[in-house]
C-alpha cells in the first residue's frame, strides 16, 4: 500500500527566502527519496478568488478586512480535497504560507484572533512547519501571533534565516530526513 504523503508548511515574513527553500525541499524529498513530491502557495492566485486576492495585493483595492480574510481562507478551503487527495495517494506537498498567515495578517490589523482562527478550522493541518524567522526575537514574536495554541499539534521548527541558503536547507533536509518516517506512520491531522 502507498503510505500517505507528508504536509510541509514553511511559514514567515515576506523574502525571509520561503519560496527558495520551499523548491530547495521539493527537490531533496524527490531526489533523496524518489517520492512524488508537490509545491503549493497560498494564497494560489490561479483561481477565481485568487484572482481576486490578486487584485487586491496588487492595487491594494479597498476592502473590508474580515471580507478578504475570508477570502484568503476560502482560497484554502477551495484547494482542501486535492490537498487530501495528494498526501493520500502518497504526495508530498511543500507548501508556502497557509492558515498561520492568514491569522497573523488579519490579527495584526487588530482582529480577534479567535475569529481569525476559527475560520481555518477543519483544514487539513500540517505536519511540520518550517517558520525561518529573520530578525530572532521580534520575527519569533510575529510568529507567535495568537500562536501558543496553534503550535499545539503540528511540530514548529524555528529556523535562522538569517545565514546562507545552503546552510537554512542543509538545516532542514536535516529535519525533514529525522521526522520523516514517523510523521508518515501519523494519520492526516485536522486543524482545531
Ligand atoms: N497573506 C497571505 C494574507 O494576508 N493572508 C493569508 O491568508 C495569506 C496566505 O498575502 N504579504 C498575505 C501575506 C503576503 C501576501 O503572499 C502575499 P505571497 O507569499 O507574497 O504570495
Ligand atoms: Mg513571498
Amino acid at each position: 500500500m502507498t503510505k500517505r504523503g507528508l504536509f510541509i508548511l514553511f511559514e514567515g515574513a515576506d523574502r525571509v527566502g520561503k519560496s527558495t527553500q520551499v523548491q530547495s525541499l521539493t527537490n531533496h524529498i524527490s531526489n533523496s527519496r524518489n517520492l512524488p513530491t508537490k509545491s503549493l502557495r497560498f494564497p494560489d492566485r490561479t483561481t477565481p478568488i485568487g484572482q481576486i486576492l490578486n487584485q487586491y495585493l496588487q492595487n491594494s483595492t479597498n476592502m473590508d478586512d474580515r471580507a478578504l480574510h475570508l477570502l484568503f481562507s476560502s482560497n484554502r478551503w477551495e484547494a482542501k480535497d486535492s490537498i487530501l487527495e495528494l498526501l493520500n495517494s502518497g504526495t508530498n506537498i511543500v507548501v508556502d504560507r497557509y492558515s498561520y498567515s492568514g491569522v497573523a495578517y488579519t490579527a495584526a490589523k487588530g482582529i480577534d484572533v479567535d475569529w481569525c482562527y476559527s475560520c481555518e478550522s477543519g483544514l487539513p493541518e500540517p505536519d511540520i512547519v518550517f517558520y525561518l524567522s529573520m530578525s530572532t526575537e521580534d520575527a519569533t514574536k510575529r510568529g507567535d501571533y495568537g500562536g501558543e495554541r496553534y503550535e499545539k499539534r503540528p511540530s514548529w521548527k524555528v529556523i535562522n534565516a538569517n545565514r546562507t541558503v545552503e546552510e537554512v536547507s542543509n538545516e532542514i533536509n536535516q529535519i525533514f530526513d529525522f521526522e520523516f518516517e514517523s510523521l508518515q506512520k501519523k494519520p492526516i491531522g485536522t486543524l482545531k
